[in-house]
């Protein structure tokens, strides 16, 4: 525990600073930090975050973390802003906010790094000890330690794009096997996000669901929800790959129920303990959730998508989840004001992630 809070220190620093700038979405920090520590100065909102982590062992509240990095989207970025933007959306008394990674915008994760630049940054994030530096390479070791420490409590973060389930969703199968579970993902995208590597590059947006693959017990234990736009049929990825999909228009053609159903016999054949789920916004129609990298439409509704994460919180552990790829700024909300952007998305961001808690909250009680 110590340990926990030791790298919480380290490593993170106050949620909403997560983005290094001093002008840019000041207001909504502010507010943020008015209501979280009534302050807004500097020095005291540091103070009372670290202060805040002494509530992880007087309370079992589920933890919120933010990695305010997009280094690896591709098409559109900006979902660096989506942990800020979302978290002014929420019920703050319900999480222990725990802040946001240090984030060098520039630099994806430690071992794409040369020693003269790691020991460069290790110096101006850490008087020069030998810690971790890029976003999720920090994540991922932060939220190992936090699995390790807490093996029934929920860790809710918030992306970030979707490269930051790597180091999650992997740290999470690493403790809970050390824990001696059994363990499934869940996975809610329009994407399949299974390329081995795009443009020679292993960990990024479209490829971090692969990498956990090798880490499962089967590829069966990766289940996906809302697939549309894939270069391949849903044949090459179930067949060739073993994955368990149901594509958007499965849910036209079943129908919800039925998908709910056949979801929750899988994961009792499969004998799951726990489940972590990872929630790409634009699993939703792009009428919901336009502010994201990559828009799709012809997707889900929200309820949708909180009737599958309820139906599966009531019958399995999840104590892990994420929301990732809201990019508010990624929106005609700023060459028009009026524009009912990014509200729409951030509206619906935050009805999965409220869900999310809630699921999370039930659980620790
Ligand atoms: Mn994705």
């Amino acid at each position: 525990m110590s340990d926990l809070i030791q790298k919480a220190k380290e490593y993170l620093c106050p949620p909403g600073n997560g983005v290094y700038t001093v002008h840019t979405a000041k207001v909504l920090k502010d507010n943020y930090h008015q209501s979280l520590y009534n302050t807004t100065e500097a020095k005291e909102v540091k103070a009372k975050w670290k202060e805040s982590f002494k509530n992880l062992e007087s309370n079992n509240c589920p933890a919120l973390f933010g990695i305010t990095s997009d280094i690896g989207g591709g098409i559109q970025r900006g979902a660096n802003w989506g942990p800020l933007f979302i978290r002014s959306e929420l019920e703050l008394d319900k999480v222990i906010d725990l802040g946001d990674t240090k984030t060098i915008p520039h630099f994806l994760h430690d071992k794409y790094l040369n020693k003269e630049t790691l020991k460069q940054c290790q110096q101006e994030l850490y008087n020069g000890k030998d810690l971790p530096v890029s976003a999720l390479s920090i994540a991922e070791d932060f939220s190992y330690e936090f699995f390790k420490n807490f093996p029934e409590r929920a860790l809710i973060s918030l992306g970030g794009d979707h490269s930051v389930s790597y180091p999650l969703v992997k740290s999470w199968i690493k403790a809970k096997k050390e824990q001696g579970k059994k363990v499934g993902i869940i996975h809610f995208d329009a994407h399949t996000d299974l390329m081995d590597k795009r443009l020679g590059v292993d960990i990024c947006f479209a490829s971090w669901a692969y990498h956990m693959i090798e880490h499962l017990d089967s590829p069966s234990d990766l289940l996906q929800y809302g697939i549309r736009s894939s270069g391949r049929p849903k044949e090459f990825w179930t067949e060739k790959l073993g994955i368990q999909q149901y594509w958007a228009q499965d849910f036209k053609s079943k129908g919800l129920g039925a998908i709910i159903d056949e979801t929750m016999s899988y994961l009792k054949k499969r004998e799951i303990d726990e489940v972590y789920i990872s929630f790409d916004i634009d699993f939703l129609d792009a009428a919901y959730a336009s502010s994201t990298g990559t828009p799709e439409s012809g997707g889900l509704a929200p309820h949708e998508g909180i009737a599958l994460i309820e139906a599966i919180g009531e019958k399995f552990k999840v104590t892990g989840a994420d929301l990732v790829e809201v990019a508010p700024f990624v929106s005609s909300y700023m060459k028009d004001p009026k524009s009912l952007e990014p509200h729409t998305t951030l509206q619906s961001a935050k009805s999965i992630v409220t869900k999310f808690i809630e699921i999370a909250q039930r659980q620790c009680q």
